[in-house]
């Protein structure tokens, strides 16, 4: 046993190694990045483990499950909003069940830190109809995951691992159990599976669907005997606690033991303890990051008659935003440390794009070049460039999800609107831009798309892109759109004139234009120098 200094990330990842992963899949996504990251760093030491980024969440996830076929363990990480990008494989992997451990993890972002929202991937756990686990701290994000490996085989379903951005984003020691190197499991392939049971046509898929609902007593009885779900039955007024407010819980209550206190680790909910706890007590407060998940279902539809059941839904609690330890102090009437800083004593310093950013550029140009158009449409996405949305641009009037702005332009283009302007960065465009790209070259729709080659994955911290340059130009000649509309600009102030008419001349174009300003994001290139000195500061994340 060795003790190591890890982000919840990190604990994550060193478990999945130890627990003798094959592969690692992932598209960058804050508070998810570093867990993949950890393990590419890892496998480029040690061999042995494949980590290649994959194009878009729901690639990720399939690659992952075919290496379960396969007989490998695989992990697949993502932020929470790429659970919609990857629902639909996952999903059916319910069904289809798993060959080698599947282990997915998907980091919520209560708070919005650096999300477009804050939904609770719980939810998805329950609607596949798989176990999800959500560790509490550090030393639980390693210990847990390589029991998600075990029980992944056990149960030969996908297991979610729940974290959130304060979890996956602090450190702590953790007691690590391998010297280096690779566990055998990591080489072993298991037998290859039944392919019928992988092959979800109907008649196969009615038989794996009852072998999923089959499965969920044995989820239940699973969840009551797991033991990082742990009961104590004290005085009437009881808490239940999940994931990391489980701590703020226990730093609010401190050395007071009269509070009777469940800790939830696992969904399914361990229904043999909660009906424990809800027998014994009054009062309950149920104290969870993201929705009312645990509180609802305690409340059924009726609520519990002659217990009050207290949290985000009675209002005690705020129904939106993170949870912080004095936020759960408070409401429960408790003496609280002060905060070391209150987030409203911070001086706001709104996200902008760095000084001479070629975004920055290519929004001066559209601006000049658009200025004789009061009613033109500019459709944004996901990346450095939704900054086009703060002053002094003001530019961007819609940022939805990865690859809306493409198919949104399309949209207003078939509604009549003219100027149709939008701006998606290289890596959201092969992400899930191609495919609307498809349809609007087909359409031959009268709509100009700029995609912002920077030749990096910028807003998450400078990853490999997918296609820049050449393969990127190559890209758009496969998808169909007309070469004698797909222009190649330099996004520099001292092409800004020659740009602004290139633009001009595009938008009057009626039928389909493509605009790529090809020029480097500084803190990638700055990052690539650093990394044989010292680390470069990083750009807002999403
Ligand atoms: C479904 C989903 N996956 C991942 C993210 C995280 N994310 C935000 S922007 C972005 C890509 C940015 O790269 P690019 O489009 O090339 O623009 P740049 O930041 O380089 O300007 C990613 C991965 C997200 N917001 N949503
Ligand atoms: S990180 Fe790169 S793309 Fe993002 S704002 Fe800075 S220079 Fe622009």
């Amino acid at each position: 046993m060795k003790t190591e200094l890890l982000l919840g990330d990190d604990a994550v990842a060193l478990g999945a190694i130890h627990a003798g992963i094959g592969g690692a899949f992932s598209y960058p996504g804050t508070p998810a990045t570093e867990i993949f990251e950890y393990i590419q760093a890892k496998a480029a030491k040690l061999g042995g483990i494949s980590a290649r980024w994959s194009a878009n969440e729901k690639v990720a996830y399939e690659e992952a499950l075919g290496m379960s076929y396969a007989g490998k363990r695989a992990i697949v990480s993502m932020k929470h909003v790429g659970l919609n990008v990857a629902a639909d494989p996952f999903v059916n992997s319910g069904l289809t069940g798993v060959n080698g451990g599947l282990v997915l993890v998907v980091a919520d972002d209560p708070g919005m830190h650096s999300s477009q929202n804050e939904q609770d991937s719980r939810y998805y756990g329950e609607f596949a109809q798989i176990p999800v686990i959500e560790p509490g701290n550090q030393q639980q994000c390693y210990d847990l995951t390589k029991q998600a490996f075990e029980l992944s085989e056990e149960v030969r379903l996908p297991v979610m691992i729940r974290l959130v951005t304060r979890l996956a984003h602090s450190r702590s020691n953790v007691r690590v159990d391998m010297p280096e190197g690779l566990p055998e499991r990591t080489r072993t392939r298991l037998p290859l599976p039944n392919p019928n049971d992988w092959t979800l046509v109907p008649a196969h898929a009615r038989r794996r669907f009852r072998r999923l609902l089959d499965m969920q007593p044995v989820l239940r009885e699973w969840a009551d005997r797991a033991p990082f779900n742990s009961l104590r039955l004290a005085g009437a007024t009881g808490i239940i606690a999940s994931g990391i407010a489980y701590n703020y819980a226990r730093e609010a209550i401190g050395a007071d033991e009269n509070y009777s206190l469940l800790r939830v680790s696992t969904y399914p909910l361990p229904m043999k303890l909660l009906r424990e706890l809800v027998g014994h007590c009054n009062e309950i407060w149920v104290i969870e990051e993201g929705y009312p998940f645990i509180e609802s279902r305690l409340n059924g539809l009726l609520g519990l008659p002659g217990k009050f059941v207290r949290g985000k839904l009675s209002g005690d609690l705020p129904a939106t935003g993170e949870l912080t330890p004095e936020i759960v102090a408070r409401a429960l009437g408790r003496p609280c440390t002060a905060p070391i800083a209150a987030m409203e004593d911070l001086v706001a310093r709104p996200p902008a794009l760095c000084r001479g950013c070629p975004h920055a550029d290519t929004y001066k140009a559209i601006i000049d070049a658009t200025a004789s158009y009061p009613e033109s449409l500019l459709f944004s996405d996901i990346g450095c460039y939704t900054l086009g949305a703060m002053p002094p641009y003001k530019a961007v009037h819609s940022c939805v999800d990865m690859g809306a702005s493409i198919a949104m332009a399309h949209g207003a283009a078939q509604a009549g609107a003219h100027p149709v302007i939008c701006t998606i960065g290289d890596s959201t465009f092969t992400h899930s831009g191609m495919t609307p790209l498809i349809g609007a070259a087909r359409a031959n729709a009268n709509m100009t798309v700029f995609i912002l080659d920077n030749a990096t994955v910028a807003m998450t911290g400078a990853q490999e892109t997918m296609a820049t340059g050449d393969d990127l130009l190559k890209l758009l000649a496969g998808l169909g759109v007309d070469p004698a509309h797909v222009k190649v600009i330099e996004p520099l102030s001292k092409n800004h004139a020659e740009n602004v008419a290139a633009i001009k001349g595009e938008i009057e174009h009626r039928g389909l234009s493509v605009i790529v300003p090809q020029r480097a994001c500084l803190f990638a290139m700055r990052k690539t120098v650093a990394a044989k000195s010292k680390p470069a500061a990083a750009p807002a994340t999403a």
